[in-house]
């Protein structure tokens, strides 16, 4: 798809907080895809959609999960996580975006997952630290995405973990599998 025709879809479907949030994550997704040598195109289509769905409304996304036979489990956890793999479909079945990566980035931007792809990776840390982003500890990722991708996406899933942990809030199965994939293969050794 055309970037232009992208960007005019998503400000038309997006608040306008959200779409500039959107905007800050493709410049950053952008800088990291240069650094890592990723395919800029598909990086650039992944952040522009990735929160395509995020100003839906709880009973539409639902609905939407029902109707593209997204596995029922989402509905068990948490409403925040619905919008990512409801945007995945809905750019599939209504923009004609095939590329897998492009789906798998959007669809799994929110919890990660095990073994993701170097789009994946990038989409997953481009949301965590765009420049308006405060969580805690984000500093901290910004500064490990310059050095090394993979050591910044398990700082920001050990971050989200903890804070998820500290609101006794559940914690989707993908962002641990997403943790531990990333633990082992990065080496860090347990104590
Ligand atoms: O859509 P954004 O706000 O740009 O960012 P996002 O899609 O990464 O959503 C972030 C929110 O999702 C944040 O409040 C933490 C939450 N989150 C991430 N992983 C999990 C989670 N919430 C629950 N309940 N469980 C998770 O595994
Ligand atoms: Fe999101
Ligand atoms: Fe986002």
């Amino acid at each position: 798809m055309d970037i232009e025709k992208a960007i005019e879809l998503v400000e038309a479907n997006l608040t306008k907080g959200r779409f500039e949030h959107t905007l800050r994550v493709k410049d950053t997704a952008i800088q990291l895809a240069e650094q890592y040598g990723a395919p800029i195109d598909l990086v650039t289509i992944a952040a522009l959609f990735h929160d395509y769905a995020k100003d839906m409304d709880k009973n539409e996304l639902r609905r939407l999960i029902i109707s593209y036979a997204l596995p029922d489990d989402l509905l068990e956890y948490h409403h925040e996580l619905w919008h990512g793999p409801v945007a995945a479909k809905i750019v599939e079945d209504q923009l004609q975006i095939t590329n897998e990566d492009v789906l798998n980035a959007i669809y799994y931007h929110t919890t990660g997952r095990a073994n993701m792809s170097l789009v994946e990776t990038i989409i997953f840390v481009a949301d965590y630290i765009e420049p308006k982003r405060s969580f805690p500890g984000v500093e901290d990722v910004r500064k490990e995405a310059k050095q090394d991708l993979h050591n910044a996406a398990r700082r920001a899933l050990k971050n989200t973990i903890h804070h998820l942990l500290d609101k006794d809030a559940t914690i989707h199965p993908n962002t641990f599998f997403a943790y531990n994939h990333l633990t082992k293969t990065i080496g860090v050794k347990e104590v």
